[in-house]
C-alpha cells in the first residue's frame, strides 16, 4: 500500500470517551444491531470527485489543495489518485466507492482519445479491488461540465450534445458493469433551462426520458442487475432543474414508464435547497417504493447554495436513518458521502477527519434511529393519531365503501368533530430525551 496519507492510521473504534482524533467514536463497523453489522447497515462509500479531485477551488479563489500525489502526467495523477483512494478507504474502513467517468481519467484530445484512458482506469481500478472487500456502489457519467453541456445534456436544444452526452454514459454503465456496480446514477446537472424564452419545456423532458430509455435497454442487455438512480436536485447549476424533488422526479418517472427501472438518490443538501427535510425526501421515496441510495452531507442554512460538507447533524442523519430503517435499509444501495472539505481545512489529515466526523454521525443516528424504533412513543403516537380509520365512519373511508352521500348523512347525525391536539412539541422533547440520554 501507499503512503500518500502519513499521518492517517488504520481509523479505529475507540468508543466515545477517546480523544483520538483518529479513531471512531460510535462506528463500531462488526457491532451487531438489529441483526445486522453497523458496516451492513450503513454502507458507506467515498466520492471519487470530492476527495480524490477536488481541490478547494472557489469562484474566487484557486486551489488550495495539491491532488497530484507528486505527478506530473496526467495518466500518471489518475493512478496515484486511484493509489491513493485505496489507501485511504482501507485506513477508514470503507468498503465502497463511487465515481463520475472524468474523475478518473484525464480527458483526451478527442472522444476516442479520452474513452481509450477512461477504460485504461477503470482496468487499473480493478486490479486494485482485487484482494480487497472493497466495490463500486455506483458509477456514473459528467455531462454536465464540459461547455459542450452548457445548454444540457439529454435536454439540450444540440442533437450532437445528446449523442455526445449518450456516448460518455454507454461507457460510463460498461464500467460500472465491468466493476460489479449495482447502481448508476443519473444527477440532471444542467437538465434544465434559464428562460423560458428559448426553451422548448416538453421536447426537453421528452429526450431527457429517451436517453434514460437506451441507458436502461442497453445496460440490461449488457446484463447490469443493479439499480439505476436519479438524483434529485431543484437548482444549481440550472435556474429550474428539472429534477427538482422526489415528488417531481416520480410523476416524470410514472410519466415515462421508467418507474419500475429507476430509484431515488436522496441528497441531504438537494433536499434542503428544495425546501424540504432530507427526512421529507426519503420518507417521500419510500411511500412510494423508490427509495434507493442516499447521498449524505449537508448545507449550511445560511447559505443558499450546494455547499457538500461533511454531515455532523445528528438530528437530520437520525432522522434519515429512521426513514431508511423503515424503507427496509439499503439493497443495492448505500451512503455515498457526496461531501468535501472546506477550502480551508487542505491538509490531508482533513480527508480522513472529514471522513471519520461523517462516519461516526451516521454511526450514531443509526443507534439513535432504533433507540427511537425500540422506545416505541412516537411510532405509537402516530398510530393512535389516525385510529379514527380503523372503525367506524373511518374504517369505511379507508376501504373504499362510502360516499358523498353517507359521508352527508354521517356528518348530520354525528355534529362536530372532537378535535384532539397534535403534541409536535411534546414529540420533540421525545426526540431530544432519546438523542440526549
Ligand atoms: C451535484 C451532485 C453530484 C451527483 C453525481 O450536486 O450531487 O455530485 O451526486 O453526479
Ligand atoms: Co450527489
Amino acid at each position: 500500500m501507499t503512503n500518500y496519507f502519513p499521518n492517517v492510521p488504520i481509523v479505529k473504534y475507540e468508543g466515545k470517551d477517546s480523544k483520538n482524533p483518529f479513531s471512531f467514536k460510535y462506528y463500531d463497523a462488526k457491532k451487531v444491531i438489529h441483526g445486522k453489522t453497523m458496516e451492513e447497515h450503513l454502507k458507506f462509500a467515498m466520492s471519487w470527485w470530492h476527495t480524490m479531485v477536488a481541490g478547494g477551488t472557489d469562484p474566487f479563489g484557486a486551489e488550495t489543495m495539491d491532488r497530484s500525489y507528486g505527478k506530473k502526467e496526467p495518466m500518471d495523477i489518475a493512478k496515484a489518485r486511484a493509489d491513493a483512494a485505496f489507501e485511504l478507504m482501507t485506513k477508514l474502513g470503507i468498503k465502497y466507492f463511487c465515481f463520475h467517468d472524468v474523475d478518473i481519467a484525464p480527458q483526451g484530445s478527442n472522444f476516442e482519445e479520452t474513452r481509450k484512458n477512461f477504460h485504461e482506469m477503470v482496468d487499473y481500478i480493478e486490479e486494485k479491488m482485487k484482494g480487497t472487500d472493497i466495490k463500486l456502489l455506483w458509477g456514473t457519467a459528467n455531462v454536465f461540465s464540459n461547455p459542450r453541456y452548457m445548454h444540457g445534456a439529454g435536454t439540450s436544444p444540440n442533437a450532437d450534445s445528446f449523442a455526445y452526452a449518450a456516448s460518455q454514459i454507454k461507457n460510463a454503465i460498461d464500467a460500472t458493469i465491468q466493476l460489479g456496480g449495482m447502481g448508476y446514477v443519473f444527477w440532471g446537472g444542467r437538465e434544465g433551462y434559464e428562460t423560458l424564452l428559448n426553451t422548448d419545456m416538453k421536447l426537453e423532458l421528452d429526450n431527457m426520458a429517451r436517453l434514460m430509455k437506451m441507458a436502461v435497454e442497453y445496460g440490461r442487455k449488457k446484463g447490469f442487475k443493479g439499480d439505476f438512480y436519479i438524483e434529485p436536485k431543484p437548482k444549481e447549476p440550472t435556474k429550474h432543474q428539472y429534477d427538482f424533488d422526489s415528488a417531481t422526479v416520480l410523476a416524470f418517472l410514472r410519466k415515462y414508464g421508467l418507474e419500475k427501472d429507476f430509484k431515488l438518490n436522496i441528497e441531504a443538501n438537494h433536499a434542503t435547497l428544495a425546501g424540504h427535510t432530507f427526512q421529507h425526501e426519503l420518507a417521500t421515496a419510500r411511500i412510494n417504493g423508490v427509495f434507493g441510495s442516499v447521498d449524505a452531507n449537508q448545507g449550511d442554512p445560511a447559505l443558499g447554495w450546494d455547499t457538500d460538507q461533511f454531515p455532523t447533524d445528528i438530528y437530520s442523519a437520525t432522522l434519515a436513518m429512521y426513514e431508511i430503517i423503515k424503507a427496509g435499509g439499503f439493497v443495492n444501495g448505500g451512503l455515498n458521502f457526496d461531501a468535501k472539505v472546506r477550502r480551508g481545512s487542505f491538509e490531508f489529515d482533513d480527508l480522513a477527519l472529514g471522513y471519520i466526523a461523517g462516519m461516526d454521525t451516521f454511526a450514531l443516528a443509526l443507534i439513535k434511529a432504533y433507540e427511537i424504533i425500540d422506545d416505541g412513543r412516537i411510532d405509537e403516537f402516530i398510530k393512535a393519531r389516525y385510529s379514527s380509520y380503523s372503525t367506524g365512519i373511518g374504517k369505511k373511508i379507508v376501504e373504499g365503501k362510502t360516499s358523498l352521500e353517507e359521508l352527508e348523512q354521517y356528518t348530520i347525525d354525528n355534529g362536530e368533530p372532537t378535535m384532539e391536539s397534535g403534541r409536535q412539541e411534546y414529540l420533540e422533547s421525545v426526540l431530544n430525551n432519546i438523542l440526549f440520554k
